[in-house]
Parts: structure tokens; C-alpha cells; sequence
């Protein structure tokens, strides 16, 4: 058993305050650390030591990993939470913290190399058994290879980068003639953009749902999936809506794509919380998209279908305990739907806002509800980061009663200063093929 007594929290925001409160819940010494822009954020005031990183910037800050560890050393840290995006995929970081007898509260850092190229990904999954999009990833990235393929797989496909991920380097070709063209193009696109232009190429799915299975690996090898969350209402792959469990789900495929999803992190040596993503097309089908070596914006609605705490959890399995519970005992109970409310311009091409928050009132507690936010009234939304302010997260018994309640607190949240995306997702949240759970990746801009 490894002992944690002292947890630094090497991220800012909402899943720095999120992380915090179940740390102290369980007895832990918070440590924030934080950029110049930062000394009185949030994460900071609710913190019981907090370290200032120096600058201002990310790059000068919240990802500078010596820095982070010297603060860790320095408080007495004895693990490290990285939230997520900044460190929280990041291999040479997780390989600094073991190096230096810190613990990481994540994956090994070869599960994270395992996932970081999506071309040995997918050959590491064709291998473990996880359905795969028909496709090509193989090495060779001359023309007639990809039109070969492409010929086989029938059109239309999709490019995609190797080194790309969450969107980034895809293209759609629809026919042989647009091949050559859109190959070069998108070579030189993930060069621009990854320094690697290899490619692979799949069958396009047309209209897909994308319905994610949450894991949970222990130490001893142990892995359990904690159901799905459909989180196909997305903008330029950004996600907007997410909810658990997805409409429409059988227990049998819920069974199948969760077995999946257990074989893709067994095949990794994956321990911790982590996400399999997959594509779902209108025929039931699923196939392996991606896996998301972190924890994610959206596991609220996961815990409040679960009444598990995925952080407390991630510190168990630090410490060396094992998964408190079989597969069999894992709770599915209710409907949950998040929200997330952003400093945004929906007129204005989503540009992110920034200012002072002059006027901002969160819904009121109860039962059923819950807000997990990083900021308040008073305080300064930078330009730096990202404009995320809050998620909103609503339970019911069934999905109409969360909708209700989450289009309720929607309706008392106040935010004065600036533009919010609030009337956007109260558009979402109210239309009717949303209360339809006509759900697809396509929704957005079919209804806006
Ligand atoms: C696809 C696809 C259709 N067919 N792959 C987008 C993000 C990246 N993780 C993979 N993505 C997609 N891959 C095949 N073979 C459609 C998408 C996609 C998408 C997936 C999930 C959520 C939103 C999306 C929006 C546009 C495209």
C-alpha cells in the first residue's frame, strides 16, 4: 500500500475544485498550483497550500512539469491529480513523476504511449478484439495502397491522421476521383499540424452516435466498465450535451461494448479511470474510435447514475487498493444529463469571452442537481484558458425528469459582464428532437 496523505492538483478550474473536494473529503492536504493570472482563482482559495508557478501563459505555467514536481516535493505531495488536458496525457510526465518516487494519479505511462498513435492503436485492438471501423493502418502511405483500400472499403471514406485525434487531420473523400487530391492535402495538413503525415483510412459512418464506455482498472488487474454516456451533441468536436445512460441502449449492447471496452484497456495494461470511445450507427453497430487515457469532463453523469466517486476511486486504486466492487454490483439507477456552460458568443462564431464576472448566480442545491464550477461572482474569466465557467448536471428517475430539471436550473443560472452560450443550450435542452433523443454527431447543425 502506498501512502497518500498529501495531494497536489496540477490543474486550475472546475476539475481542480472537483478533484479538491473529494481529496478533503477524505482527509487529504490540498496543494494548488497556479499561473501569475491565477493567485486568487478559485482552485487557489480552496486549496490549503498553494504554489505559485511563475507566468502566465499555459506553456509558462500549468505545464511546466519540473516546476510542478518541485512543488510537489516541496509541500510533501505524494501524488500528483492532473485533471485534464495540460499534463494528463502526457507519458514523459507520468515517466518524471515515477522517476522522481511520486505517485500519478493516472495511467501507466506505456498505456498512454499505447493510445497516442490511433494507426498502433488500432492495430493493438484489432489484436485484443475491440471492433474496428473496415479500414487500412498499415505502414506503406503511397497512393495506390490508400485507393486500393479505399476501393475495398467502398466509398465515401474518411482520412485521418495517425497522430491526429478529437477531429483534428480528417477528411471525408466521397469518390475515387477526389482521392489523390485529398490525401495530399490532408498529408500536408497533419505534417502542418503533428509532424507526421502518415494517415490511415476508414469507412465513413454516416450519421453516427458517439457513446463512450467509462473503465476503471485497479492495480491487480481488475478492470470493470462503469456503463456509457452518449455525447453525441457536439459542436467542430466540441462537446456540448452529454448524458448517461445513452437513449436507447440495450443491456445486450451495453454488455457487449462495455466487454469491449474492458478488453481495449486489459490489452493496454491500463489502471485508473479512463474512456473508450466508440462510433454507434443506426444499424447498432460499434466500432473503436479512440480511448482517453484521463479522467473526463463529462464522468459526472456517470457518478450520478452510479452514485460512485470516480476521483475517491482513483485514489484508491493509487494507493494500491482493489476495485471495492464486481461487475455485477455496478449501479445503473436513473437518467443524468450535463451541460456545459461556456464564456462564448453564439452570435458571434462561438468566440470565447473573457472579463469580469459582475454578476454570476449558479441554480439552487437539491435533490437531483448538481453544479461543479470553478469560478465565482467576482472573479476574472482569462483569455488564456479555457472558457468553460460550469457544468450543470441534472438526475431523474427517468430521462424527461433530468431534461426538466436541467432546462429548470438553466433557467436560474445568471450570467451578467459577458456572453454565455446559457440561451444556446436552453435551445438544445428544449427542442423537440432532443426531448426526442433524435441524438447523432450531426445535430447541431441539422437544427440550428
Ligand atoms: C469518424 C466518423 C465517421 N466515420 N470515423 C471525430 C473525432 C474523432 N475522434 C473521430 N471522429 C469521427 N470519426 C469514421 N470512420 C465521424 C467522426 C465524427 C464525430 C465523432 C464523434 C463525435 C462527433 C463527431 C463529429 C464529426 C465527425
Amino acid at each position: 500500500m502506498k501512502t497518500i496523505t498529501t495531494l497536489l492538483i496540477a490543474n486550475r478550474g472546475e476539475i481542480a475544485c472537483r478533484i479538491m473536494c473529494t481529496a478533503k473529503a477524505l482527509g487529504l492536504t490540498t496543494v494548488a498550483v497556479h499561473s501569475a493570472i491565477d493567485h486568487s482563482a478559485r482552485h487557489v482559495r480552496e486549496a490549503d497550500v498553494a504554489i505559485d508557478l511563475g507566468g502566465a501563459k499555459p506553456a509558462d505555467s500549468y505545464l511546466l512539469m519540473d516546476k510542478i514536481i518541485e512543488a510537489a516535493q516541496a509541500s510533501g505531495a505524494e501524488a500528483i491529480h492532473p485533471g485534464y488536458g495540460f499534463l494528463s496525457e502526457n507519458a514523459t510526465f507520468a515517466r518524471k513523476l515515477e522517476a522522481a518516487g511520486l505517485v500519478f494519479l493516472g495511467p501507466p505511462a506505456s498505456a498512454i504511449d499505447a493510445m497516442g498513435s490511433k494507426s498502433a492503436a488500432k492495430a493493438l485492438m484489432e489484436e485484443a478484439g475491440v471492433p474496428l471501423v473496415p479500414g487500412y493502418h498499415g505502414a506503406a502511405q503511397d497512393l495506390d495502397t490508400f485507393r486500393t483500400a479505399a476501393q475495398q472499403i467502398g466509398y465515401p471514406v474518411l482520412l485521418k491522421a495517425s497522430a491526429g485525434g478529437g477531429g483534428k487531420g480528417m477528411k471525408v473523400v466521397e469518390r475515387e476521383a477526389d482521392l489523390s487530391e485529398a490525401l495530399a492535402s490532408a498529408q500536408r495538413e497533419a505534417r502542418s499540424a503533428f509532424g507526421d503525415e502518415r494517415m490511415l483510412v476508414e469507412k465513413y459512418v454516416l450519421q453516427p452516435r458517439h457513446v463512450e464506455i467509462q473503465v476503471f482498472a485497479d492495480q491487480h488487474g481488475n478492470c470493470l466498465y462503469l456503463n456509457e454516456r452518449d455525447c453525441s451533441i457536439q459542436r467542430r468536436h466540441q462537446k456540448v450535451v452529454e448524458e448517461a445512460p445513452a437513449p436507447g441502449m440495450s443491456a445486450e449492447l451495453r454488455r457487449a461494448m462495455g466487454e469491449a471496452a474492458v478488453r481495449a484497456a486489459q490489452a493496454i495494461g491500463y489502471v485508473g479511470a479512463g474512456t473508450v470511445e466508440f462510433l454507434l450507427d443506426a444499424r447498432g453497430e460499434f466500432f473503436f474510435m479512440e480511448m482517453n487515457t484521463r479522467l473526463q469532463v463529462e464522468h459526472p453523469v456517470t457518478e450520478a447514475i452510479t452514485g460512485l466517486d470516480l476521483v475517491a476511486w482513483q485514489i484508491r486504486v493509487a494507493r494500491g487498493e482493489p476495485l471495492p466492487i464486481h461487475q455485477d454490483q455496478v449501479p445503473l439507477d436513473g437518467h443524468a444529463i450535463e451541460v456545459r456552460l461556456y464564456a462564448e458568443d453564439p452570435e458571434g462564431g462561438f468566440l470565447p469571452a473573457s472579463g469580469h464576472l459582475d454578476l454570476y448566480r449558479e441554480p439552487a442545491g437539491g435533490p437531483g442537481r448538481r453544479v461543479d464550477s470553478g469560478v465565482e461572482q467576482g472573479d476574472e474569466v482569462s483569455p488564456f484558458y479555457d472558457p468553460m465557467l460550469a457544468k450543470l448536471i441534472a438526475w431523474g428517475e427517468n430521462r424527461e425528469e433530468a431534461r426538466q430539471r436541467l432546462l429548470a436550473m438553466l433557467g436560474e443560472t445568471v450570467v451578467g459582464g459577458f456572453k454565455t452560450n446559457l440561451a444556446f443550450l436552453q435551445r438544445i435542452l428544449g427542442h423537440p428532437a432532443f426531448a426526442a433523443a433524435e441524438l447523432d454527431t450531426g445535430f447541431i447543425e441539422r437544427h440550428q
